[in-house]
């Protein structure tokens, strides 16, 4: 049959590659939502489900929130699309100049992509072709640290740290590579309650690497502040201030990629204000449009824009970009949200809830087969025990559960892992946490 007179079967989920998904698994037995409000999904079946995952840690204001629903309208009859390319729209300038009375420091000129992997590769590129402006072409070197996520562009797997996205495609990854270890140690540290208190220390594992690559070949050192993706490591405390003042002694730039921990996920408006530390650049994604609409940007301290600014006033400086980097409706919903965090006081509510929050995830200690609890602002990370010879079962199975009982989370392999939007009222997370452990102790 020809596509053209090929009958459409609209329930086929068959076309649709799911991303990190097990397609299989999931087209005998689909999730599927419909709609969503404030905290709470709409599935196909019509259950409303909570979020207890801000989506993808993503819709940090919650879900549909009208003043940025109201702004995307407009700007889409407004000016669908305008290209960024030797041409510009005001909104673009404003949202950068707004990002930066956000940012610390320096922190003062912003690239604006897509998604937080083109964010990610943009950064190694912007660290390489900054120390060749300055006559270091040598410091090449990328830095990233073992369970690391920095998305899934060849630069992002590269510098990453989780064996399953880089093993498919090991000998593909960028060279001059290295990785620092992870920091999480549950002999030292289990059941900590936010920072844990043992490991500033394996920040010196840089000066190891320093000393077997030498620090002239060294671009960049990439570390998320607070791990996400690998199930939530909240860093040792003194451990990032040990690695930028690494950094510094030895001319190396650091990014923080806080893709996820931006836009008051810790209690701030990004981890570099809760830690005090002024990285050289960061990366930001999800929360930026609340999800609303794909953008993300790298924020670059003035150094580093400024060693770029040389040369004929003609030329283009530096030779990348996206179709889409500052797209009309994803710069509209960044203004919209940036209002709606100001005015309902997103960031300092989320900070005002982080001790429930932490108290409400170490309520699971001792249930059966929770081997350790992180938490850090409003994320939490839950190890379980692994099934013998079944890894990753366990925790889907509890997963699966707790969306059939009304809670969504996240689950990888068998650590579970919670971000709600930051408007969650207490009773929600009472609600998430109580099916939760009802949940884990039913599965076994
Ligand atoms: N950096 C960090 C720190 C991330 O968490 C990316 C980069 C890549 O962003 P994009 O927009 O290209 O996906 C991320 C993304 C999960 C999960 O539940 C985490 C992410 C994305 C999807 C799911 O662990 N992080």
């Amino acid at each position: 049959m020809s596509i053209a007179t090929a009958p459409l079967d609209t329930n086929n989920l068959e076309a649709f590659w799911m991303p990190f998904t097990a397609n299989r698994q999931f087209k005998k037995d689909p999730r599927l939502f419909v709609g969503a409000e404030g905290m709470y999904y709409l599935t196909y079946d019509g259950r409303r489900v909570l979020d207890g995952a801000a989506g993808l840690w993503c819709v940090n204001a919650g879900h549909c929130h009208k003043r940025i629903v109201a702004a995307v309208q407009k700007q889409v009859a407004t000016m669908d699309f305008a290209p960024a390319f030797q041409m510009g729209h005001p909104m673009a300038f404003e949202l950068a100049s707004r990002l930066t009375q956000l940012t610390p420091g320096d922190l003062n000129y912003v690239f604006f992509a897509n998604s937080g992997s083109e964010a990610v590769d943009t950064a190694l590129k912007i660290a390489v072709g900054y120390h060749r402006a300055r006559g270091e072409g040598q410091r090449t070197r990328l830095i990233g640290r073992e369970r690391g996520y920095h998305g899934i562009g060849f630069g992002g797997t590269s510098v990453g740290g989780i064996k399953n996205n880089r093993k498919m495609f090991s000998s593909m990854m960028l060279p001059g590579v290295d990785h620092m270890p992870h920091t999480h140690d549950p002999a030292h540290m289990a059941f900590s309650r936010g920072q844990p208190e043992w490991g500033a220390h394996l920040a010196d594992d840089l000066l190891r690497l320093i000393d077997l690559h030498d620090a002239s070949t060294i671009a960049a050192v990439i570390v998320e502040p607070v791990a996400g993706s690998t199930g939530v490591l909240p860093p040792p405390k003194g451990y990032l201030e040990r690695l930028r003042k690494i950094t510094e002694d030895h001319g190396i730039l650091l990014i923080f990629d806080e893709v996820i921990t931006g836009f008051g996920r810790l209690g701030a408006a990004f981890a570099a204000e809760k830690f005090g530390i002024v990285p050289d650049m960061m990366t930001i994604a999800k929360g930026l449009t609340n999800a609303t609409v794909p953008a993300s940007a790298v924020v670059c301290r003035e150094g580093i824009y400024q060693a770029f600014m040389q040369g004929p006033e003609w030329m283009v400086e530096l030779f990348h970009g996206y179709t889409y980097s500052a797209h009309p409706l994803a710069v509209a919903a960044g203004l919209a949200t940036l209002d709606v965090y100001r005015d309902e006081g997103l960031f300092e509510r989320a900070a005002d809830l982080s001790p429930y929050w932490e108290d409400a995830v170490h309520s699971l200690k001792g249930l059966p087969n929770v081997i350790d609890l992180r938490n850090l602002g409003l994320m939490a990370g839950v190890d379980l025990a692994p099934r013998p010879g079944k890894p990753t079962l366990r925790g889907y199975d509890v997963f699966l559960k707790c969306y059939e009982r009304g809670v969504y989370i996240r689950y990888t392999g068998d650590t579970l892992a919670m971000s709600p939007p930051l408007i969650a009222e207490k009773s929600e997370i009472d609600k998430m946490f109580s099916i939760l452990a009802e949940v884990i102790k039913e599965v076994n």
